[in-house]
Formats: structure tokens, sequence, C-alpha cells
């Protein structure tokens, strides 16, 4: 649905709402009759969230792992799996009507791609961008690491789409080639932004590996404005979470961050050890890795905390309405993507 059918749909949404109430003069009634007094502007306020369906982020993944299983067991840059995990993923935005665009790129003397996706509309002058790095290790079909952060920023992607939000700002969502080859994906989009782009970042979030399955609560701590959102959230919902200490500069946010964007991001944990203290208050499993098939060929979809990866698809959305869709009208919901 285009956002002026949209706007449209929500004026008459609006409109007959508001006659169901008496607040407005129906056509044909009589002119003369006292309008009831208009009622107090209501103060804008940031819109919810909508709940991320866990079963449509696992659908993803189910895809990602068969695209890994068709092209020799990984998904990783400038092997088959990779272009495949990208195809799939730019079929469903452009679907859902995003702008898409296929960004090129060399390491290791082969092509890889970045994808980025803008949703029309938003202020051009305000970019608020969430990622996840799509490619895998050579080593197995990477569905945590990062299938995981992937699938949940593309259907926070698709909730956009079927809200048919109107958000304050401009709303982008990228998908990084190469991180496992040392950030080179996101290296060299940030590069390749103008300063006057660079200027219009309000931020950027990065999703990589949140659904461990021996999972941790991890909130980056890199800009105290977002990883308040975050925080908060979690506090909401009655789950402590603790400061990501092991990634500085181990995903692609790092490029964000070096070229003065506010980052933020979540984690579930790699394969530090989750300490007994961890365990009472997360529950899992003390003395075992939080994610004991990083980088290994059993990263499959059985390595996957269904409840860390709700937990986080849901977060994300949150932080994407709180800090970029704001209080910005939404037209009634869409029931399709
Ligand atoms: N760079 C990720 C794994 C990783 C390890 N520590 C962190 C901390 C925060 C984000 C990611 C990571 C990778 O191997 O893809
Ligand atoms: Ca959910
Ligand atoms: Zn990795
Ligand atoms: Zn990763």
């Amino acid at each position: 649905m285009s956002i002026r059918t949209a706007r449209r749909s929500w004026v008459r949404h609006l409109v007959t709402a508001c006659a169901a109430m008496g607040l407005l003069i129906p056509a044909g009634a009589s002119a003369l009759a006292a309008p009831s007094p208009a009622p107090a502007a209501a103060s804008p306020s940031a819109l919810a969230a909508p709940d991320i369906p866990v079963a449509n982020v696992k659908a993803h993944l189910s895809q990602l792992q068969s695209l890994a299983t068709a092209n020799g067991g990984n998904r990783a840059h400038g092997r088959p799996g990779y272009r495949a995990s990208i195809d799939y993923i730019k079929a469903k935005l452009d679907a859902a009507g995003y702008t898409t665009t296929l960004q090129s790129f060399t390491s290791g003397g082969t092509t890889g791609w970045n994808l980025i996706a803008d949703w029309p509309g938003g202020n051009p002058n305000t970019v608020l961008m969430a990622g996840a790095h799509l490619d895998s290790v050579t080593s197995g079909p990477g569905i945590n690491d990062n299938g995981s952060g992937s699938a949940a920023v593309l259907e926070t992607a698709l909730a956009v789409s079927r809200a048919g939000s109107a958000p304050e700002q401009h709303l982008r969502f990228g998908w990084w080639g190469a991180e496992e080859r040392g950030l080179v994906g996101s290296r060299n989009y940030v590069s390749r932004l103008p300063a006057a782009e660079r200027a219009k970042f309000t931020g950027y979030l990065n999703f990589d590996m949140i659904g461990s399955p021996n999972p941790g609560y991890f909130v980056y701590d890199d800009d105290p404005k977002i990883e308040k959102v975050f925080k908060d959230w979690y506090l909401s919902k009655g789950i402590s979470t603790e400061i990501e200490t092991e990634g500085d500069g181990r995903s692609d946010h790092a490029n964000f961050k070096n070229a003065g964007i506010p980052v933020g991001g979540l984690f579930t944990g790699a394969s530090r050890t989750k300490t007994t203290a961890q365990a009472q208050k997360w529950g899992g499993t003390a003395g075992q890795a939080f994610d004991r098939c990083y980088h290994s060929s059993c990263d499959t979809t059985s390595n996957i905390s269904d409840t860390a990866l709700d937990r986080n698809s849901d977060a994300l959305a949150h932080a994407i309405w709180t800090l970029g869709v704001g209080s910005a009208t939404a037209p009634r919901t869409k029931t399709t993507s």
C-alpha cells in the first residue's frame, strides 16, 4: 500500500470513528446542529511497536538454512550461498515496497554485496538505520551468526511495511557482506557515504548473534540514548541485561562508530562461558558457552533459542519505533506483508 493510500485509509478510519462518536456532522445532517466541542488535541506520543512474530523470523532462518544446504553448506562471502541469501531478502523487501540497492565490493579477489533498503518517506535529514551481517563463515550455515540478526532486521522492516508507517525519521535497513573477513562490507558502505550523508544519521543499530542457544542478554553501551531504549524495554519485561563487553570493534557497528555515528545493538553471546550468576538470572547452563556452535558446522536452525530470538526481535522493533517512527501517525495496520 503506498503512503498516500495508507494516509487516505487512515483518514477515512478517523472520520468514521469521529462520526460514530458524534464529533462530526455527517454529510446531509442539519448544519445548524450544535457540534460537540472539538476534543483536546491528543499530545503526539510514540506509537507502540507491533509484536514481531518469532514464527516469521524462524521461517526466514529456515530459508537461509535451505540456501546453505543447497549451496555447499554455507553462506560465506564469495560462495553461491551468500548471493542466494541476498536475493531471498531483497525479494521480500521489494515485494513490501522498499527501495532496495545492491552495493558491490571486492574482498579477497571475489565480489561481495551489501543490500540496502530504504522505506520511502520520513525526514530525509534524519536517518535511523538497523543492520546485520548476512554472511556466514565457510565452515557452516551461520544461522545464529548471523542469520538471527539478518532475519530479525528483515522481519522488523516487513513490520514497518505492514503498519504502513509514516515514520518521523527516514528508516534504512542494511545487510552486510564479508563481515567475517573483517567487517569488509560495512566498511565499504560507510567509506562511500559522503560527509553530508553521514551527518544525517541519528543512529545505527547492529544485530549480530541475537539467538544464541544458551543466551545472555547483552546491550551495547556505546551510545547512552540508544542503550537506554534497549535497557528500558528489557526492564519493562522483567529481564536483566549486561553491558556487551566482548564486541568492541568485532562487528559492523564499529565502522559506523568510527565515522562518528551513534551506535547500539544487542548480543546473546558467542564462545565465552556463561557463569553461575548469569545462569541464575537468565536460565540456561552455567559453565557452557553461550553458543557452542560459534563458527562451526553445527550453527544450524537447531542452534537457536526461540525465546532469545523473540525477545531481541521485539526489542529491535521497539527501538525502531521509539527512535525512528516517533509520534508519526500510522494508518491502519495492513494484514499482509
Ligand atoms: N563479530 C561476530 C561475533 C562477535 C563476537 N563478539 C561479539 C560482540 C558483539 C557483536 C558480535 C560479536 C562474528 O563473529 O560475526
Ligand atoms: Ca515477538
Ligand atoms: Zn562470526
Ligand atoms: Zn557475526
